[in-house]
This record gives structure tokens, sequence and C-alpha cells, in this order.
């Protein structure tokens, strides 16, 4: 196998070329490249693709030359400023995009298998120039980024699995969890122990489905894989077309984030018996633990600021089942957080590697369809 290009060579590359500043939504395949942008202070993690685009667009119309750092799942969320921001306002900019689902999409999760095939047709389609990174070609893939650029023109180097390595000093392990702090396998534990059978469960992508998975598989619960900041959604789907139902949705911070508009659509539909649920770790604890800027946020605040009827945030695993109870019984839209700590140590398989997303979809299906017990609310 060739060698992948260190994190420091990349980085490095990219600085002689004139990146003073990134913005992007991490990967895990661009782990190394992230942490030694955010050890200098020239990282700014934004809430999604899309938004990373236009940053790095102010930043260019401010004469500073940028770069994004993202993953082919998000190709979609930035598409839009893509074409009606850079290609109109001939902003340039350098969008390094890792290639999940490719080349073969087999070898990758199913939800990678579309945007897989479809990345660079879709650029050739929009006309906009690419390259793919190949062993030793990345002298000559920025040499094509710097003709694109006196053009005035975006340019977009595609990465594949493993062509950067993982920088050589690792970030830090996050502390171990101390006993009565909450962690990832703590609550969605005790979130699937409270649930009724009836219950719908919507989990958000990367380790909080694999978790809800590992702890109890059952037909009821969405196991949503791709669709990052889109569990809440889909949540509110399922609640407006039976409202009798209560749903639950177990979203991670960086997704929710991803995709914040989405509470005050709920917050305005006011369904009583949606639960929304966020494990707050303070980062994208799926693609590397790169941090959030969840830190920053008043979940409390932001509850009651988007309309939710009862926000409760948790914080100890002595209060975990009462304040739990609470979400699932007050009267909704709640929203409710749990401040966690990051375990990234404890990973569980996919629940696609046991059970195909057709199968997921028609067991759900099927629970959706069945009786409803309704049950009286607090308020
Ligand atoms: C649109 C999109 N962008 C990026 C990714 C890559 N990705 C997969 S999981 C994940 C992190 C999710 O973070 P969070 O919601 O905070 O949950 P956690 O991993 O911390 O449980 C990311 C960035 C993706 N799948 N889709």
């Amino acid at each position: 196998m060739t060698q992948p290009i260190s994190a420091e060579e990349f980085v490095a590359a990219l600085d002689a070329y004139g990146v003073r500043r990134v913005a992007g939504v991490p990967c895990g395949h661009l782990a190394g490249p992230w942490s030694l942008y955010e050890r200098t202070g020239r990282l700014t993690p934004a809430a999604s693709e899309g938004s990373a685009l236009a940053i790095a667009a102010g930043w260019e119309l401010a004469g500073q030359r940028a770069a994004v750092l993202v993953q082919n799942s998000g190709f979609g969320n930035l598409v839009n400023p893509l074409t009606s921001l850079l290609l109109p306002y001939d902003i340039p900019l350098l969008v390094v995009m890792t290639l999940r689902g490719w080349p073969d999409p087999a070898e990758d999760e199913p939800q990678h298998a579309a945007m897989g095939t479809g990345t660079v047709p879709m650029l050739e389609g929009l006309g906009v120039r690419h390259t793919v990174l190949r062993p030793g070609g990345l002298a000559d893939a920025l040499d094509l980024a710097a003709k694109a650029r006196a053009e005035n023109q975006p340019f977009f180097l595609l990465v594949p699995r493993g062509a950067i390595a993982r920088a050589a000093e690792p970030a830090p392990e996050p502390r171990p969890a101390g006993p009565d702090e909450l962690t990832r396998p703590r609550v969605v534990s005790a979130v699937l122990d409270q649930l009724a059978d009836e219950d719908l469960l919507v989990t958000t992508t990367g380790y909080l489905s694999r978790q809800a998975h590992h702890e109890k598989d059952r037909p009821g619960t969405f196991y949503m894989q791709g669709s990052m900041g889109h569990a809440g959604a889909i949540g509110l789907g399922l609640a407006t077309a039976d409202p009798t139902r209560r749903v639950v949705v177990l979203d991670g911070d960086g997704a929710f984030l991803m995709h914040l508009g989405t509470g005050s659509t709920i917050g305005a539909a006011g369904t009583a018996r949606l639960v929304h649920l966020v494990v707050d770790n303070g980062c994208y604890e799926s693609t590397g633990c790169q941090a959030t800027t969840s830190g920053d946020v008043d979940w409390a605040a932001l509850g009651a600021g988007l309309g939710y009827r009862a926000t409760v945030v948790a914080d100890s695993v002595a209060s975990l089942a009462g304040e739990l109870r609470r979400m699932l019984t007050a009267k909704g839209p709640v929203l409710g957080v749990f401040r966690v700590v990051p375990t990234p140590g404890e990973v569980h398989p996919r629940a696609t590697a046991s059970t195909g997303p057709l199968d997921i979809a028609a067991r759900f299906r099927g629970a959706a369809a069945g009786p409803v017990q309704a049950r009286a609310e607090s308020s």
C-alpha cells in the first residue's frame, strides 16, 4: 500500500499555497489536518458544510485565502452556496472534500453509496473544477487549484480514504467519566429502559445509532445512519402523522446545530408528544471528537426561544432517571439535553452491519402502524 501524506506535509503544502484560514465540518479521514488547524487557531468549525463555504467566501471577499474541509456526505449541504454564491460572484476557494463510498460503494456503508458514485459526475455537471488526490500528486493538484484561482474559480480537491494520515501528535484522549457523570452509554441505556414498546425512536447518525442498537434493537427504532441533522425533522413528520403516539428523537449536539432551524419548525408545530433529546458531548465524537460549538449554547434559553414547550437539562447520573421521566411525560414538544463526557473508546457495530436499511425501514413502518394506547400527559 502507498504511504499516506502526513497531516503536517498536507498542511504545509496548503500553507505554501497561501491558505490562511479553514472552515469545515469534520470527517475522520481529515482528522490529522483538522487537529493541526485547530491547534494553531486557524479553524472555524461550521454548523454545516454550506455555512463553511459561505464563511470561507467571506474570508476570500476580505482578501484572505481560505480552504474548506468537508466530507462528501455534506456535498448536498454546500451545493447551494457553491452554485449561487461562489460561481456567480467569481469567488475562488479551495474545497478539500473526502470521498466516502468511492471508488467502490459496496466497500463503504450504504448511506454513502449514491454520493460515492455521484460526487465526480455532479461536479462535472456543475462545471466545477476538481481532481482526485493521488499518491505523490499533491503538488500537481495544487497547481490545478492555482489555475482555477487565477480565473476566480473554486476548486475541489477530492481526498480518498487513507490518503492523508493522522497528525503525528494525536489529540489528547478525553478524561474518563466520573461515577456521577453522564456518558452516551449511560444515557442511551436509560432512554431505552424508559421507552414503551409502542414509542417510536429516531436515532441520529454516528455513535448514537450504534449505541441504541447495541443497548436494545427494536423494530420501532429508526436508525438514521446518514442525513445528519435531520433526525428531528423525521420525528416531527412522525409526530404530526399520528399525534397520539409518543415519538422520541435521539440527537447529537453537532447534528442538532447543523439544522438548528428545524427546532423552530418543531416549536411552531407544537406537537405535544414529540420528545427531542440531545446528547451533548461537546464534540463530533463519531469522527474523532473534534469540538462543536455547543459549549457556547445555553440550551434552556435555546429550547424556550425556539418554542419547545419544556426544556430539561440533565447532567448527573443521580438525576438521570427522574429528569428523563420528566422529559418523556411533559407536554411537548420537549427539548431534553444531557451533558455527557465523551467516551470514544466505547464503539459498537452499526445497525446496518446486521440489518439492512430496507429491513430497518420495513420493520419501522410496521411499528408505526401498530396500535397506540394513548396515555395522559402531565402539563
Ligand atoms: C452532512 C454530513 N456532514 C458530515 C458527516 C460526517 N459525520 C458523521 S457523524 C458526525 C458527527 C456527529 O456529531 P454529533 O451529532 O455531535 O454526534 P456524536 O458523534 O458526537 O455522537 C459527522 C461530522 C455526515 N455524516 N454528514
